[in-house]
């Protein structure tokens, strides 16, 4: 931080260096302002085991060209814990409680060696005293994510007299938590050292919480059709089970499918009592998107040794997760007691969620059944379901536009590798068929001279 710039900075944002007002939101330090790593190391300094470097490494959200780079050594030492130190503000500042302080941050799969993995925000008041904010460092991905504290929740840390005047804040610094208490005696096994690099950028105070998500990935089309592995063993490669209660699930292949030679069978010994439930987990994989106008089919097979206790607990769960873990689900009671093949679909607004979903950058999905609501005098019962050819489809969307004296068909909504059929006719008895193989979401198709009629376009998912 430059106080120069960054002084005209809060005075715009603020109205003046005294007297600032409440409810302001500004940018507390977003290393833009540095020109060099000698510049931000005369700014910011780490008290051990840490170098701090300026990185093109910038969220996709972000406005700026420049993150903090944090190279951290964690030895295996009780409350091993690293602070970086970031330059007096130029004048106090005035946090609200209803606002927030949001950071900017990319972590490391390295913190999964931590015995005590978090990072706080300390902020210290004109007094002296000071209080914190703080989230596990993320390891399920390198990607950005963003810390949203509402300044309310700020703690009193052991050492610390009071919690902070929020209204008189002079400085920040970060806390990196590494290691833990140990045992006993304070040991901490030495496996538990590690290295890691984690980025920084964009601390600031906000009225609301900054929500944003990152570029959306590509489509995937074929969530699973259960035709890629070569029995049980494989499938519980990719799959594992989490259950409701005293429930079992075993998951296997099971043949004929509605689709291929294979597909999914849960095995469910619903346990005693209420609410029981057992379900089927994908490993993570390279995020895909659900766009808002793609439908989810599925073919499930029940089982009718539930209908005698179906109730409105009674419930069949597709669910895809994000990379924090946000589910968003399609349920569905009626096919769950039903022993044919039946197909399902359900479009984006048929899923639901309790909270925000990354739907562009999804990495996981789950099947779920859920025995009943039962009562507490519920028996426990098993039953059998099976799960086949779950994907996502996509309709084209078909325009006829003009280009000076011609016609041109544009085709938007295709799903990139996937080979389409065009169909034209002039009097639905003759139909003349083109392939068009999408190599991106729109292609434009020349319609030729002189031709009339009617376009149809489809694929075979
Ligand atoms: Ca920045
Ligand atoms: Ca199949």
């Amino acid at each position: 931080m430059k106080t120069t710039t960054k002084s005209v900075s809060v005075s715009i944002l603020c109205g003046c260096l005294f007297g600032l007002t409440a409810n302001a939101q500004m940018m507390i330090e977003n290393f833009e302002e540095y020109a060099s790593d000698t510049d931000l190391q005369a700014a910011w300094y780490p008290d051990m085991d840490a170098t701090l470097t300026l990185s093109p490494y910038v969220a996709y959200g972000s406005t700026g060209t420049n993150s903090m780079r944090v190279d951290i050594s964690v030895p295996a030492n009780a409350w091993q814990t690293t602070v970086l130190t970031a330059p007096a503000l130029p004048a106090p500042i005035v946090i609200s409680p209803t606002q927030y302080i949001t950071l900017r941050i990319a972590g490391d799969s390295q913190y999964t060696n931590s015995t005590f993995n978090m990072i706080y925000v300390y902020a210290w008041d004109g007094n002296g005293n000071f209080g914190r904010w703080g989230s596990a460092v993320p390891t399920t991905t390198t990607n950005w994510q963003v810390f949203n504290f509402q300044a309310s929740t700020v703690e009193k840390p052991w050492n610390s007299i009071a919690v902070p005047d929020l209204a008189n804040i002079v400085q920040f610094r970060f806390y990196l938590y590494g290691q833990g208490g140990g045992d006993i005696n304070g040991y901490i096994d030495p496996t538990n050292a590690f290295t890691a690099t984690i980025f920084v950028d964009e601390l600031q105070v906000r009225n609301a919480p900054l929500i944003e998500f990152p570029a959306p990935s590509p489509m995937r089309a074929k969530i699973d059709n259960f035709e890629e592995y070569a029995d049980a063993t494989a499938l519980l490669g990719f799959y594992h089970y989490v259950n409701g209660g005293p429930t079992t699930t075993t998951a296997s292949l099971t043949t004929p499918a509605p689709q291929g030679t294979n597909a999914l069978k849960l095995d469910i010994a619903f346990g005693a009592g209420q609410w029981p439930w057992g379900a089927a987990y994908s490993a993570y994989v390279a995020p895909f998107s659900f766009p808002t106008n793609a439908v989810v089919s599925l073919w499930l097979k029940g089982d009718p040794t539930l209908a005698p206790v179906a109730d409105s607990g009674t419930v069949f769960y597709l669910s895809f997760y994000d990379q924090g873990g946000n589910a968003m689900h399609f349920t569905t009671g009626a096919t769950v007691t039903n022993s044919q093949w039946t197909k399902l679909q359900a479009s984006y607004n048929q899923f639901w969620s309790g909270a925000v979903v990354d739907t562009g950058n999804l990495v996981q999905w789950r099947v779920l059944v859920e025995g009943w609501m039962g009562t507490a005098d519920s028996t426990a019962l098993s039953a059998s379901f099976a799960v086949d050819d779950i994907q996502i489809t996509v309709p084209p969307v078909l325009a006829v536009v003009r280009n000076g004296s011609t016609l041109t068909l544009q085709m938007d909504s295709l799903i990139p590798g996937t080979s389409y059929t065009l169909r034209q006719t002039s009097d639905f008895a003759q139909w003349t068929t083109t392939t068009i193989q999408a190599t991106s979401t729109s292609q434009t198709w020349p319609i030729p001279a002189g031709q009339k009629g009617f376009y149809q376009l489809f694929y075979t998912p």
